[in-house]
């Protein structure tokens, strides 16, 4: 059996590979187009006689080329590192250094640091891309043989590594195989009743697990058409979803698409699956949700590092979906809530959350540390969130997410660790120390804001402080709100106490902007 991860996808194309794959307000891709544009461009990577297994980090605008160069890599037997759009050059430089990319693609819009950045990190070849599919990649890709042979992969090969922010300020390179990502392709598909004549609306960016591995998978696998949009843009939206039947987001993107009126029952009639993840979808949205559409958003649970854990039923069948869960295990994957000590708890008490499954990835880049922390000695992965099974009135068996060991701020459906950030914050001029937190949003979910604390006898400037980080992080990242106080409320062990924090500014954008 082929394991290579683009294998296992093509399996799912349909016959008629002149039929559309692909759709954007532009043009529209067959399935033999991607076929032929990821064959030119595999051809193109392993016409540099790179070693298999050999990096290809790509920070570029979402586009359907974009996905086919994803695509490729696979085909190539390289393994694929998608970079966040929004980080910025200081950012970037830690992933190439610490993943040593052969190949760098990045936008025609960020050559003039990228390209010297990444032949400092060792990369041999820097290419660009555009939004519209314009650059040096598609130029050198375009006379190369389009009819590639696919490489062999073994199961436990790397496919892709996917950065995720660490507690400790730096970011951890999660390694996913060609075995982990398509057994959770293959379990989505079956799980949420994947078609042929699904068409999926595609408004998320394909650097993360959500909008790659989850909706981008799916549609693949079942050879569904996609309506490919750089976001959610509502009025797109609203044009688009009369065709569609399935759509993806994070909770702010159903916040948002219920503000419009013109989003109504009548305009999803053909829609049969709404689905939410990335952060906690609040109990209202789903209600209200609910209520205007006739139907449930079926919201699931996943990370980086394990691609998708739980999902709540989507047949009726299977039971209800529950608001507040993430509903239950995916077949295949186990998941238990333990104590301090790692024992299972009894349904209806909180404690950590930890999985199991082929799903799960094998460990982080170079950390191998860092590795053996997460898992428990019986092959456990710590997720760092905190759940409870079942709970009053709720099955024994459904997830709820409650809160998180890791000091995890979830904006928008990105991640960001405050680590990261204070560290920063803590070298501006006259600033002594600082404690960064999240708290509610009504659009985000959660917001980015700092607190904190000057040097004796100095006023440091907040927006300059602000405009500065802006320039060195990615803009989620970037405190909406920096507030100076006194003295940084601690506990006995001299443990800053940002429950506290949270409690005192729990309104900042809630109450004070309304
Ligand atoms: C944009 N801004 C944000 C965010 N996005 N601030 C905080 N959090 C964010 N997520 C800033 C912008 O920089 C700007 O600030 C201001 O907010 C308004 O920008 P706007 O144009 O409204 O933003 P947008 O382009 O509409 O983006 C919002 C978004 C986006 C669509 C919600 O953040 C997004 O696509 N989120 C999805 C993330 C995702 O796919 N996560 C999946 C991770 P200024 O004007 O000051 O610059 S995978 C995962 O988590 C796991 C595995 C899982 O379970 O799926
Ligand atoms: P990432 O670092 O992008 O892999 O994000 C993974 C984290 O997102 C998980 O550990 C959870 O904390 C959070 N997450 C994902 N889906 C959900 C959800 N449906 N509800 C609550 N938290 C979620």
């Amino acid at each position: 059996m082929e394991h290579n991860l683009y294998s296992v996808l093509e399996s799912g194309f349909p016959q008629d590979r002149n039929s559309i794959a692909i759709e954007t307000p532009a043009r529209s891709y067959t399935w033999a187009d991607i076929d032929a544009i990821s064959g030119r461009m595999a051809a193109l990577l392993s016409s540099y006689n790179i070693p298999l297994g050999s990096r290809v980090a790509v920070q570029v605008e979402k586009s359907p080329e974009a996905l086919m160069l994803y695509l490729a890599t696979l085909r190539a037997g390289l393994v694929y590192l998608p970079l966040n759009t929004a980080y910025r050059e200081g950012e970037v430089r830690y992933f190439l250094q610490d993943a040593e990319p052969a190949v760098v693609v990045c936008s025609p819009s960020s050559e003039s640091w990228c390209e010297p950045l990444a032949r400092d990190c060792g990369a041999s070849h820097v290419l660009t891309l555009d939004a519209n599919g314009g650059g040096s990649l598609m130029e050198a890709a375009k006379n190369q043989n389009p009819a590639f042979q696919t490489v062999s992969r073994n199961a436990d090969d790397l496919a892709a590594i996917l950065y995720t922010s660490g507690t400790t300020g730096r970011s951890k390179g999660a390694m996913l195989s060609h075995a982990n990502l398509s057994s959770n392709a293959k379990t989505l598909h079956d799980y949420w009743g994947w078609r042929s004549d699904d068409i999926l609306l595609h408004i998320l960016p394909i650097f993360h697990v959500h909008g790659l591995f989850v909706a981008a998978h799916g549609a693949l696998l079942a050879g569904a058409r996609m309506i490919w949009l750089p976001k959610l843009d509502i009025e797109q939206a609203l044009q688009y979803l009369p065709r569609c039947t399935v759509m993806m987001g994070v909770p702010t993107h159903y916040v948002r698409i219920l503000e419009e009126p013109r989003f109504t029952k009548e305009l999803c009639s053909n829609m049969r699956l709404f689905i939410s993840g990335s952060a906690p979808l609040l109990v209202d949205t789903f209600r209200e949700f609910e209520a205007r559409i006739g139907m449930p958003i079926l919201e699931r649970y996943g990370m980086s590092e394990t691609v998708m854990l739980t999902s709540n039923p989507y047949e009726p069948a299977q039971g209800k979906r529950i608001p507040g869960t993430v509903g239950r295990a995916l077949p295949g994957v186990s998941v238990r809530v333990v104590d301090d000590q790692d024992q299972p708890l009894e349904p209806g008490q909180p404690g950590h959350v930890q999985v199991k499954g082929p799903n799960v990835f094998s460990g982080y880049w170079r950390m191998p540390e860092k590795t053996r922390e997460e898992f428990t000695s019986d092959g456990w992965f710590r997720t760092g969130d905190i759940g409870i099974m079942g709970g009053e009135g709720i099955p024994s068996d459904y997830l709820s997410i409650v809160g998180r060991s890791k000091d995890l701020i979830i904006s928008g459906g990105y991640n960001v660790y405050p680590k990261e950030i204070e560290l920063i914050i803590d070298e501006a001029p006259g600033v002594q120390e600082s404690a960064v937190i999240g708290v509610p949003h009504p659009d985000f979910g959660e917001a980015v804001m700092a607190v904190i604390v000057a040097r004796p006898g100095v006023a440091p400037d907040l927006d300059a402080l602000q405009a500065s980080l802006k320039k060195q992080l990615a803009n989620f990242k970037v405190p909406k709100k920096i507030v100076q106080i006194d003295e940084l409320p601690r506990n006995t062990m001299g443990k800053v106490q940002k429950n506290m924090l949270r409690q005192t500014y729990a309104d900042t954008f809630t109450v004070s902007q309304q």
